[in-house]
């Protein structure tokens, strides 16, 4: 082991973490001490998976010890209740997230997918809509499956189908997943466990479990583990994603992450255009025109609506 290094964070158990210097996959225990300080004091934790840190190895201790964080290309926060101001890192250095969704069981809901989506586009974490478990649904919701796909895909987003049981789509996510740190995030129970199994059959995930913690809303960091695939690339599982929408947003600000919006309201006769009130606006015109979904423009609406707090 050398004295010295710089490592990725695969695995955050609180203040223990494990670390390893991609791309080689021989993972090691470091431990936070002392003076690696948080830049904004709302962040409950100063270390996350994905992260990049410079690490002095302790030879008493044998675990390395975390000397620096390296700046962060991106990463995603989530807060610990709606109206707390205490936020939590729950990835970094991420080159893709899939939004993994089922039209049913779960059954997807739509201004959240787009929350999440907003959110992505926020923190500029580039996003893979995946449905999930189409062997559930495929016969019976064809037409639903082809009005999702024209919504996202008009919107700009790419949209995978997949299912772990016929296999369909895996290959196009494994390909997807090559040399990429990618983030599987999504409600629990939409099957991001099993689609890292059906990626790399290798690898040993917890399918099926919802966390009691999670589903009481305490955060524990172990929850979030990234693993390497065999076939190249990495995934950070995570147990779920609530709390994992909520940005702070000006009203202003927020029609700039639907990428639709973005490219219509070039042409609205007012800036900044809220697309509510405004005589003459472009987004409003190509809703009512139908280029624009109503859907996608209804979630939009909400977030405007609500309290900043909630957002
Ligand atoms: N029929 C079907 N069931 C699936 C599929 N993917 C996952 N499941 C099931 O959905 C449940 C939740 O899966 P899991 O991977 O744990 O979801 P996670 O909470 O998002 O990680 C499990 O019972 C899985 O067996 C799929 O493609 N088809
Ligand atoms: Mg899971
Ligand atoms: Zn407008």
């Amino acid at each position: 082991m050398p004295k010295k290094g710089e490592a990725t964070v695969v695995k955050n158990a609180g203040s223990h973490f494990l670390l390893s210097e991609l791309p080689a996959w021989e993972l090691f225990p470091a431990v936070l001490r002392g003076k690696v300080r948080l830049k904004a004091s709302e962040i409950t934790n100063p270390v996350a998976v994905g992260d990049r840190v410079r690490y002095s190895w302790d030879d008493a201790d044998e675990k390395a010890v975390i000397t620096e964080i390296l700046p962060r290309s991106n990463y995603v926060i989530r807060r610990s209740t709606n109206l707390s101001r205490q936020a939590h890192i729950i990835a970094a250095n991420v080159d893709m997230a899939y939004v993994i969704v089922s039209l049913y069981f779960p059954e997807i809901k739509l201004p959240f997918l787009d929350r999440i989506l907003v959110t992505c586009g926020v923190y500029g974490i580039p996003v893979t809509i995946v449905l999930s478990k189409v062997d559930l649904y495929r016969a019976e919701a064809a037409e639903q499956i082809a009005a999702f796909r024209a919504i996202y895909e008009g919107a700009g987003y790419t949209v995978l189908e997949t299912s772990v049981r016929t296999g369909e789509g895996i290959d196009a996510l494994r390909a997807a997943c090559k040399g990429r740190i990618n983030l599987f995030s999504g409600e629990s129970g939409v099957g991001k466990s099993s689609l890292i199994k059906a990626v790399d059959p290798s690898l040993d995930p917890k399918i099926g479990a919802i966390s009691l913690v999670h589903l009481q809303g305490k955060h524990t960091t172990s929850l979030y583990e990234m693993y390497r695939l065999a076939t190249g690339g990495y995934v950070i599982d995570s147990p779920g994603i609530r709390g994992f929408g909520l940005v702070d947003l000006e009203k202003e600000e927020i029609a700039k992450y639907f990428p639709e919006m973005l490219s219509a309201s070039a042409d609205c006769r007012f800036t900044p255009c809220t697309h509510t009130h405004e005589p003459g606006c472009a987004v409003k015109a190509a809703v009512d025109a139908g280029t624009i979904s109503a859907e996608r423009y209804n979630s939009y609406l909400g977030m405007l609506e609500e309290d900043k707090k909630f957002r």
